[in-house]
């Protein structure tokens, strides 16, 4: 398909990023997108601009300071070197797998974030939970994506589950190959703007992908017979872009399926995905109690008068222990200097 180079526009400038630059960077310096990540490496985009250049920074900073997927640069004119990471208007990230103390920045700059699950063994609210507590930290707006509709006798329930987490949640059922029920969800990839694909490996995000752009060129495969689960088809996060009718100029982040979402320095988001739970704990007579046996405790009441879903309590106190212990042990790491050599 003949596509044409997109405008700063299209790319997803906003002024947001514009008034960040100085009248010097205005003369010397390029906004680039970056497309993806590959070790040390950054592809990206800009008006009449696309290359893989060097992600160093001159001066490094701190986790945050490298470049990520979605990610607005500035690059030297003449040399094509990075200059700096623009602000951003959202930053997905989370405690890196296998080592927590560490940050894996997922994407930056997104508007939207489909939270995508399916028709299955997969459907866990649990994790819809986690991934909306993310959303909220990040400041992007979540929408949960329901697909293999066709493969349930009753994809409805699914749907009601996921409405129930949180009033005017946004919540789509599609058939993730098929054009017509995928359609649905262009009116979120409009002109400029990013929506990043999140979930298990084998729910369907590159498929979705694939038919929202009407094109195979991204891989996917079958899932597990016996389990229904993916084979982490998708390796690298990337974005790819819309073409085609009013949508022109959307872009969609395919993200390699994760096999866990450990939570850190996400207490407000907690507090606010559990906003019903943490509106009664106001109410507990001990402002530090643990709602374990304590007199008192409003937790308890409103569970033994099914005010509240036991099961939601337990999630919620899963959730908070968990960022409480993985917040602890970021904030040990960071008052530590770095070692030197140590940086990635
Ligand atoms: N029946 C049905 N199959 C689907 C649907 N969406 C995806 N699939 C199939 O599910 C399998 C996995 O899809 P992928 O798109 O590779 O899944 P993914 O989420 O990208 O997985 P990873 O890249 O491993 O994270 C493929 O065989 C798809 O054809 C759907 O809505 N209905
Ligand atoms: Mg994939
Ligand atoms: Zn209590």
């Amino acid at each position: 398909m003949e596509t044409s180079d997109p405008s700063l526009a299209q790319l997803g400038w906003k002024p947001f990023f514009s008034e960040q630059l100085s009248a010097e960077q205005r003369s010397h310096c390029q906004p680039v997108r970056v497309m993806s990540v590959h070790r040390g490496r950054v592809t990206v985009l800009g008006e009449g601009f696309e290359d893989s250049i060097s992600s160093n920074l001159a001066t490094p900073g701190g986790a945050e300071d490298r470049p990520t997927v979605g990610d607005w640069l500035l690059i030297d004119r003449d040399t094509s070197s990075l200059v700096r990471i623009l602000d951003r208007t959202s930053l997905f990230k989370r405690p890196a797998p296998g080592d927590h103390r560490r940050v894996q920045l997922i994407a930056a700059n997104v508007d939207t974030l489909f939270i995508v699950t399916s028709c299955n063994q997969d459907f866990n609210i649990a994790r819809i939970e986690r991934y909306l507590v993310l959303s909220r930290e990040a400041g992007v707006r979540p929408v949960v994506v329901i697909t293999k509709a066709d493969l349930s006798p009753d994809p409805q329930r699914f749907v009601d589950a996921a409405r129930e987490l949180q009033s005017g949640l946004r919540v789509e059922l599609v058939d993730g190959r098929d054009p017509t029920s995928a359609a649905r969800l262009a009116g979120y990839c409009g002109l400029g703007e990013t929506v990043a694909l999140v979930g298990s490996s084998g729910v369907g995000k590159s498929t979705l992908v694939n038919t929202l752009r009407g094109s195979d060129s991204i891989a996917t495969q079958a899932v597990r017979e016996d389990d229904g689960k993916g084979r982490h088809t998708t390796t690298v996060r990337e974005m790819h872009r819309l073409v085609g009718g009013a949508d022109e100029g959307g872009w969609l982040v395919d993200t390699p399926g994760m096999r866990e979402l450990q939570m850190s320095d996400v207490a407000t988001g907690v507090t606010e995905v559990f906003d019903d739970v943490t509106a009664v704990t106001l109410e507990c007579r001990f402002s530090n109690c643990t709602h374990g046996d304590e007199p008192g405790c409003a937790i308890h009441a409103a569970m033994a008068a099914g005010n509240i879903d036991p099961a939601r309590v337990e999630r919620w106190r899963k959730l908070a222990q968990e960022d409480a212990v993985n917040s602890g042990a970021a904030a040990v790491r960071r008052s530590r200097p770095e070692k030197p050599g140590n940086r990635r």
